[in-house]
């Protein structure tokens, strides 16, 4: 199989832990769960694709679809075909009839402001932007980049072009002018929703120029730009040619009704870029109908998320984590989602308890990073607030360890929520392995198995299953509804980057490394391509190399993340360069350029040599490895093994 190498050393270490534990589901939450059927499971293996009915079925359909799945031209696969649908009547009309007064979004701004939206208030405004944005001239199908931080209106924003069949693109808020540039490029997007600025701390940051910087940038003339005031008179913006207020676009057409577009269940419902196994981000298509259904299912059976809840997603909706959980998943089913835009530290490092508290949130889904920063800061914080209405707990975006996930059950989840320790990815679309909260019992640190309908597996090189404990790849052996349609950049590419073929059909490589246990839990190790997850970004290794290449005097560099989800660079440089003037600024600030500021290393190490294998690759895991403080294997067999020991004190002394 075309895989990079997988290394057994991370098993090893997760065997360590006392990982066996096993902590069943609790009864008082088990009896009210959603997903309270142990036979799903079985439902779902019978069935086959038929099974993905209940999740479809809690959709509104324009026209009810027919068939569940067309697989005849394998790897592209059809969800739902024949069924019409639309994504924005799915999460906001036809709640109206139910509980129009119900909060759909609270929000909590960075300088303590709050602004709620009852669904008949989301559903104006929808309605008004829609109307705006077609008076301005977008057409069913025309790419709507947003480029927006944590406010209402990108939510809005993205459910107004879902209304009017205009697939959005949503490029998240703190990437630089160049990487929305590359996007807007990419996606042949003529129309840019943005802001003037937004708060960093206590400071005014200017959105707009990031914007402008783009729009002189891009290939593509935009035909029209809309900005909304976040910040009023704190930035003084003013609009050129083609660009128009928010507010006044959305006044001008208030009370207005614009009619939800049909859409087919395979057309385009967003583009999100992410990075891939080479250098440039890719362009992920999601489906209408095969996407919203499997968010929609896997919001109710997974993170069990009711009407009457109240319900925090952490995530930014700039990443597919808050597309999914943050806006589709809890809107489609009609509950009260929170959207926070400032910071988990600020005004204090309580902040998201006091939050949790004041709005008495029943299901809170954060990531591995931030459970880190929280047990960092302390329980005394958790502590000074009243959590008791937390019911369930969620995690996603990496490997939380035992401890943390011990940590994230005593303190926030008062000893007793279960956690759903959630695997899935901008391509999968929802969530795929983790554990069902009523049904299936819990292993700290193990994703879970995979859900009801996803046939996910460990694999080795020739594709065949491991035994348990063995490290291999994850790959997923059929179709499933959240799944990517395509890639932006055409249908070779998607082929190329996901697909397999083998003697039993088509295997969607995941890049994940993998093991599995007697029970069919599996163990995420880490991705095996060129991949790093840090801080909830994901990141193309070469990507970022590339960049810091760029600067003078370097002459190569490798990026790797550490434990607390820090960036740390490992930069060679010409004879001549000083590393210890001005380049580790140079470095920082090109990479806050290509990519935006969450891609500035946290640490950058200085070093003779990079440790290449015989045929001159890079060996990144070492490098991860050194910078987490990990033991680590021979390395003998390297072409430069010198240089190990050198990096390795370098690091340790700074
Ligand atoms: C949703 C999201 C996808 C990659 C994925 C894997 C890692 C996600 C995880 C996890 C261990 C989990 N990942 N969830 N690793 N345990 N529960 O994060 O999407 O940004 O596309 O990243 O994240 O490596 O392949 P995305």
């Amino acid at each position: 199989m075309d895989y990079a190498g997988v290394d057994g050393r991370r098993t090893d270490e997760a065997a360590a832990g006392d990982d066996e534990e096993v902590v069943e589901p609790p009864a008082a939450f088990s009896d009210r769960a959603v997903a309270s059927d142990p036979e799903l499971y079985a439902a779902f293996a019978e069935e086959g694709p038929e099974a993905w009915r209940r999740a479809a079925d809690l959709l509104e359909w324009e026209r009810p679809y027919e068939t569940v799945l067309d697989d005849s031209d394998p790897p592209f696969y059809e969800w739902f075909p024949d069924g019409r649908l639309n994504a924005a009547a799915n999460c906001v009309d036809r709640h109206l009839d139910e509980r129009r007064n119900q909060l759909a979004i609270r929000w909590f701004g960075k300088r303590g402001e709050r602004r709620s939206y009852t669904y008949l208030d989301l559903h104006r405004e929808v309605n008004a932007l829609a109307a705006g944005l077609r008076e301005l001239g977008v057409e069913e199908d025309d790419v709507v980049t947003l480029y927006l931080p944590m406010i209402p209106e990108l939510p809005i924003a993205m459910l107004a072009c879902a209304r009017i069949g205009a697939p959005h693109n949503v490029v998240f808020a703190g990437l630089s002018a160049e990487a929305l540039a590359t996007r807007i490029d990419a996606a042949d997007s003529e129309y840019l929703v943005t802001c003037d600025g937004y708060y960093r701390r206590e400071d005014a940051f200017n959105q707009k120029s990031k914007a402008d910087n783009a729009r002189l940038r891009a290939d593509a003339d935009l035909s029209a730009t809309v900005v909304v005031d976040r910040l009023g008179d704190a930035l003084d913006v003013t609009l050129g040619d083609g660009e128009h207020e928010y507010e006044a676009l959305v006044d001008a057409h208030d009370g207005e009704a614009v009619e939800p577009v049909a859409r087919d269940a395979t057309d385009l419902l967003f583009v999100m870029y992410t990075s891939g196994t080479t250098g440039r981000p890719k362009g992920v298509e999601h489906a209408t109908g095969g996407y919203l259904s499997h968010v929609a299912w896997t919001t109710r059976n997974v993170l069990d998320v009711r009407p009457d809840d109240t319900y925090w997603c952490a995530a930014d909706i700039g990443w597919i984590t808050g597309h999914s959980y943050g806006v589709y998943g809890p809107l489609s089913v009609g509950t009260t989602t929170l959207l926070y835009e400032g910071s988990p530290d600020y005004p204090d490092r309580d902040r998201v308890w006091d939050l949790i508290e004041r709005n008495a949130v029943s299901v809170f889904y954060t990531s591995p990073t931030a459970i880190r920063s929280f047990m960092k800061w302390g329980a005394e914080y958790p502590e000074a607030h009243d959590l008791s209405s937390i019911r369930l707990l969620g995690t996603v975006g990496e490997s939380i360890t035992p401890k943390a996930w011990r940590w994230y059950r005593e303190h926030v989840g008062g000893g007793e929520a279960p956690i759903v320790d959630t695997w899935w990815q901008t391509e999968t679309g929802a969530i795929s392995l983790a554990t069902l909260p009523g049904v299936t019992p819990m292993k700290p640190g193990k994703v879970g198995p995979p859900l009801p309908g996803i046939d996910a597996r460990v694999v080795d090189e020739d594709g065949e299953p491991v035994d348990p404990g063995e490290p291999g790849y994850l790959t997923i052996a059929a179709p499933w509804p959240g799944m990517l349609r395509g890639l932006r950049e055409g249908d070779e590419r998607y082929r190329r980057e996901y697909w397999l073929e083998g003697e039993d059909g088509w295997r969607y490589r995941t890049g994940d490394g993998a093991t599995v246990d007697e029970d069919g839990y599996v163990t995420i190790l880490g991705r095996v391509d060129d991949v790093i997850n840090v801080r909830t970004h994901r990141f193309n290794t070469a990507e970022l190399e590339s960049a810091i290449v760029g600067c003078d005097g370097v002459t190569e560099a490798a990026v790797v993340g550490d434990d607390d989800g820090r960036i740390v660079a490992y930069v060679t440089t010409r004879g001549d360069v000083d590393p210890d003037g001005s380049l580790r600024e140079e470095i920082g600030e090109r990479l806050a350029r290509a990519v935006g500021d969450v891609a500035r290393p946290d640490r950058i190490v200085f070093t003779p040599d990079l440790p290449k294998t015989r045929s001159g690759k890079i060996m990144r895991r070492l490098l991860e490895d050194i910078a987490r403080g990990d033991e680590f294997g021979d390395v003998s067999a390297l072409r430069n093994p010198e240089v190990v020991g050198e990096i390795e004190s370098t690091v340790r002394s700074e």
